[in-house]
């Protein structure tokens, strides 16, 4: 059928859950003819929204569309598209933001109701209803189990021989879990194909697009300073032997800084090759495996941009078995990521003196994309490294702050932070020595000197462990808000 029928089987206040996790392996038609439907009813006066559950952020064909339609009730778990977030800050849209690894068990233990549709963009379908997968994963194995119809997306620009790329495990609900078992990244838990129950299938889109992801700009020095620091740290702790002689797997976030550091890790000459158990790849990873600098992938999607994409396509031979692409809730899962021991890499938008980090709310109040598999891996991690810039906005915004507007990230949970200033390490350091820390090696020059005077209040206030000035804590975001500027803090109009 044509995305526009199968869009006319969908009504208002449907819940649809979709495959995929970032733009790869995410339906990209059925979306845009569900837009164009939800913009026709508004226009006859009708309502139209749907709830939708992805697996992690998925492209401007699906958040941007629907969201410009304003054909959305609720949406989980993540995104990163301006139209949506516009929508999420303004009231129009339910989101709920939560931690990727606990989307499909939560979906699967009722508290989000039924699933109404579940649509799967697919390389390849038997009839009797063996499906090989795209390029992203997602919590699709959940959401098809439950729905109660299925579309698919049939995308001929996926070659076939994605089959064996993917690793389909779907863990029993308390109390009959067992243990998830994978012992090292490259272990497979499950299944290469998703099995569906070919009776729900009621209708298949044939389309033909790549994915869309955008290639990476030039890193920027400030990126490049990040990611070296980054690649400094690693290399001190293993020259140190607090990092195992076979080194740990990696997880990466994503963006530039992500990108930067995965480079110059390939550049390294002195750490050795390593495995990456993460939930997106991007570019880099592909040259780093081609390299022989990676050796293995697991993931929970190839967020490759259509060039790369490419490149891996004409050369399957090779990545067939360096790659394994699983559901979100086991690339993520807690219970394997503590066993593997991951070095967690992420990246907060602001983190403040004592080591919590937000990685979610602009100046505490809107929302950015999502907290989506960063609390995963920190919470878990062998080694949990966040890194930001030290300023935004040309110096505007100081991301090293008295105290996060909002917390994602706990200073239980971080271990390391990075700036391209320098490192803070806060292992078994209490919160006073942090906070020095924080302000000497990540802080920028200029907001030093106001860092260490809130620090100095505090401790002189008698302010307890965590010497915290209430008041004034948080001085700078309003200082930001009052002036358009940090720089302006003036922590005596408080006290
Ligand atoms: O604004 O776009 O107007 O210039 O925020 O900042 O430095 O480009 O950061 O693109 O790497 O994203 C935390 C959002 C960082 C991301 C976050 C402004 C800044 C700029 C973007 P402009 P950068 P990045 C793996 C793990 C949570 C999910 C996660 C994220 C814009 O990494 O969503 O980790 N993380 N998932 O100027 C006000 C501050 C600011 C600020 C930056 N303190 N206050 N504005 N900006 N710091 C992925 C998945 O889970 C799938």
């Amino acid at each position: 059928m044509t995305a526009e029928e199968a869009a006319e089987m969908i009504p208002n206040g449907a819940t649809i859950g979709l495959s995929g996790f970032t733009a790869p392996g995410t339906p990209k038609f059925i979306s845009e003819a569900l837009a164009a439907k939800a913009v026709r009813e508004h226009e006859a006066g009708r309502p139209f929204k749907i709830n939708l559950f992805t697996g992690a952020s998925t492209s401007d064909h699906v958040d941007g569309a629907l969201s410009r339609a304003n054909a959305y009730n609720m949406r989980a778990p993540y995104q990163n598209v301006p139209d949506l977030r516009k929508r999420i800050n303004a009231h129009d849209c339910h989101y709920f933001d939560r931690h990727l690894s606990e989307m499909a068990q939560e979906v699967r233990y009722g508290t989000y109701g039924d699933i109404d549709f579940a649509i799967i963009e697919a390389a390849d379908i038997t009839p009797d209803g063996e499906v090989v997968l795209g390029c992203g994963v997602g919590n699709i194995p959940t959401y098809a189990k439950l729905a109660k119809h299925i579309f698919i997306e049939l995308n001929d620009k996926l070659p076939k021989s994605l089959l064996g790329m993917h690793d389909i495990y779907l863990p029993d609900d308390p109390p009959y879990r067992r243990e998830i078992p994978i012992f090292a990244a490259n272990d497979r838990a499950g299944s290469p194909i998703l099995k569906i129950d070919p009776a729900k299938v009621i209708g298949i889109v044939r389309t033909s697009s790549y994915d869309g992801v955008k290639p990476f700009t030039a890193v920027d020095e400030v990126s490049k300073q990040i990611g070296s620091n980054v690649v400094r740290f690693l290399l001190s702790e293993y020259k140190s032997g607090r990092l195992p002689k076979e080194f740990l797997p990696l997880q990466s976030g994503v963006g530039n800084v992500a990108n930067a550091v995965l480079y110059d890790l390939g550049e390294s000459t002195e750490l050795p090759p390593f495995m990456m158990y993460t939930e997106v790849i991007q570019d880099a990873v592909l040259e780093l495996l081609k390299k022989g600098k990676c050796t293995f992938a697991s993931t929970c999607s190839m967020t490759f941009s259509d060039a790369t994409e490419e490149k891996l396509f004409a050369d399957m031979d090779f990545f067939h078995d360096k790659i394994l692409m699983r559901p979100a809730e086991i690339s993520n899962n807690p219970e394997v990521i503590r066993r593997l021991g991951v070095i967690a890499m992420n990246t907060a938008l602001e983190a403040d003196i004592f080591g919590a980090v937000n990685s979610t709310h602009v100046l505490g109040t809107k929302m950015m994309n999502g907290i989506g598999g960063s609390g995963d891996f920190t919470r878990n991690a062998y080694l949990s490294i966040f890194s930001c810039p030290s300023v935004s906005k040309g110096g505007l915004i100081s991301n090293i702050v008295p105290m996060v507007a909002h917390a994602d990230h706990s200073e239980h949970s971080v271990d390391i932070i990075v700036t391209d200033q320098g490192i803070a390490d806060l292992r078994h350091k209490d919160p006073v020595d942090r906070a020095r820390e924080i302000i000497n090696n990540c802080a920028h020059p200029m907001y030093r000197e106001l860092l260490t005077e809130y620090l100095e209040m505090g401790i002189n206030g008698r302010g307890g462990q965590t010497p915290h000035t209430l008041q004034t804590s948080f001085a700078f975001h309003d200082a930001f808000n009052q002036t358009g500027d940090m720089r302006n803090t003036d922590f005596g109009k408080y006290v």
